[in-house]
């Protein structure tokens, strides 16, 4: 009988979680950036191997604020817990362990599933592994502890090896050629939104969101879809744009080059810039875009 499990990964924000999932499954399942606060949604990246399937959640980053947003997004963290069979705690080498570090660690320590340790970022000049060791075996001293570099998939066989023995037998839960299962849509707009934040994250990191609007199928074959993009100021809305549109082109030319090598068709971006000021209030808008 084979094995199957959830494993949830958790950390705080830019631990590396979805560096970590993404070289896990081999594939870009969930968007990367320098930015804190990158991942909104929980995001399943599913690993396959003959002793079973493991199916990996990548959650937002662990944040203390009061901030309506981050509220939401810790929210959504500790509530994937709860769909867990398992969970991996991704601790950044390179940071020193503060109060947030602390107040993860201590929620996790009054969770009944399994617990790996995962020390990352091993390959930072910067990196001190042995404090994140340490700090992991004070708080939490029933987990076992990997040393990793998600950047350069350093230790994670080891580490898939680890989570299968662990896993109960089960049925996989998805087709074996899956590696995620998102929405076309969402993967869309969480590309385009990536490649914002990677060229404007000094402007304005957490000021947008992406609304899918309409798509069609076009003769030769490919998708046409229509996006806005949505900023909270109009100041930000010519950062978006860029001096002659230039920034808004290199956005849609870089979405299309990386959702050409998701999808088997390709993907025509059509890019409108949109102001919203409240969006970040708005308890609708906010459901619809954090799940
Ligand atoms: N040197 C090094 N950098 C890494 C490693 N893993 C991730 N990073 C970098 O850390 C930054 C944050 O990575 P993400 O994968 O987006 O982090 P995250 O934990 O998903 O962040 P949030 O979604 O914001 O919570 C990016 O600049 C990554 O390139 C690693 O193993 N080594
Ligand atoms: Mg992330």
């Amino acid at each position: 009988m084979a094995k199957s499990a959830f494993a949830a990964i958790v950390g705080r924000p830019s631990s590396g979680k979805s560096t970590l999932i993404n070289a896990l499954c081999g594939a870009k399942v969930s968007i990367v950036s320098p930015v804190p606060q990158t991942t909104r949604n929980t995001v399943r990246g599913i690993v396959n191997r003959k002793e079973g399937q493991i199916v990996f959640l990548d959650t937002p980053g662990f944040h203390i604020s009061d901030k309506k947003l981050n509220l939401r997004l810790k929210d959504l963290a500790l509530r994937a817990l709860g769909d867990a069979d398992l969970v991996l705690y991704l601790v950044d080498a390179t940071r020193e362990p503060g109060p947030e570090e602390e107040s993860l660690a201590a929620a996790l320590a009054g969770v009944s599933i399994p617990l790996t340790g995962v020390v990352n970022k091993i390959d930072h000049p910067e990196a001190q592994p042995e404090r994140a060791m340490a700090f992991i075996k004070e708080k939490l001293p029933k987990a076992e502890v990997f040393e990793i570099s998600a950047k350069e998939g350093k230790g994670l066989e080891e580490l898939i090896d680890h989570l299968l023995a662990k896993a109960e037998e089960g049925p996989a839960w998805y087709p074996e050629e899956y590696y995620t299962d998102q929405e076309p849509v969402f993967r869309i707009a969480e590309i385009i939104r990536e490649k914002i934040i990677n060229h404007t994250r000094e402007e304005l990191p957490h000021a947008i969101f992406v609304d899918f609007t309409a798509s069609r199928k076009l003769a030769d074959g490919s998708l046409e879809a229509s996006c806005d993009i949505v900023v909270e100021r109009d100041s930000q809305k010519g950062i978006v744009i860029g001096k002659g549109g230039t920034m808004i082109k290199l956005i849609r030319e870089e979405a299309e080059a990386d959702l050409a090598e998701l999808f088997d068709y390709a993907v025509k971006l059509r890019l409108m810039v949109r102001v919203d000021p409240s969006w970040k209030h708005d308890d609708k808008r906010l459901d619809s875009l954090i799940f």
